[in-house]
């Protein structure tokens, strides 16, 4: 039988953790004087907090000296780690354990593939670490999606061939990236956005065990 392995990306996809990166990044935005909204946060999504910094400064047509950069990349991750100190179990999204159970019963490989450099102390938090074999995060990449180096990563790490690794994605960039490394993507989220996405899905509870085998299964 075919190897095949499954890659997850983690905020939007295992947990919801945008709603604290925003809270982290408006705060910042407060203290400069920049006008923050959820939805310029949209933009953030899936995006580096190196990137995201420079956008928040290039909304308020701020110039910085890089330690200055440092210090306030610095100062949002320290407000952002204060929430994930309070997270567990019930942050999962629905119907994220059943699809991963299901997988690891069936002896299959998983990874995750996530921008965060927080990826594994939030797995850790939530109690999923135990289901993947690789964390791929944003301290082991140099290049941010929609670059397909992160989804490579994980493929390699779990000894899959990229063609038949299955990637679970909520950003379009990390959809791009998945499609790049000529992997299988799937869409969490809005299906409008995440057009270019080989299937669709608002969320997990719209994935039954027929589709699971099918993507096992699927002859690429
Ligand atoms: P950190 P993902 C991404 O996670 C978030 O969507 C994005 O908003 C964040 O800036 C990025 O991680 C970096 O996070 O500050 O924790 O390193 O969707 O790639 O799992
Ligand atoms: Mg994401």
């Amino acid at each position: 039988m075919k190897n095949t392995g499954f890659i997850f990306d983690l905020d939007g996809v295992i947990v919801d953790t945008a709603g604290y990166h925003y809270l982290a990044w408006k705060k910042l935005a407060d203290e400069l004087g920049i006008e923050f909204t959820e939805e310029d946060n949209e933009q953030f999504k899936g995006v580096s907090r190196q990137r995201c910094l420079e956008i928040l400064l290039e909304m308020g047509n701020i110039e910085v000296e890089p330690e200055q950069f440092e210090s306030w990349l610095k100062e949002k991750n320290e407000e952002y780690l204060t929430y994930i100190g309070k997270m567990d179990e019930s942050e999962i999204l629905p119907d994220v354990p059943k699809v991963l159970k299901y997988l690891i019963e069936r002896n299959i490989p998983m990874a995750l593939g996530s921008a965060s450099k927080n990826a594994a102390p939030i797995l850790e938090k939530v109690k999923l670490k135990p289901y993947f074999t690789s964390i791929v995060d944003g301290n082991a990449v140099t290049k941010a999606k929609p670059d397909p180096e992160v989804f490579l990563i994980a493929a390699k790490d779990l000894g899959v061939d990229p063609k038949h690794c299955i990637v679970f994605e909520d950003a379009l960039a990390g959809i791009q990236a998945a499609n790049t490394a000529g992997m299988i993507s799937i869409g969490i989220g809005d299906p409008e956005i995440l057009a270019e996405a080989n299937f669709n899905f608002r969320d997990f509870t719209e994935i039954d065990n027929d589709f699971l085998n099918e993507l096992i299964n699927l002859e690429n």
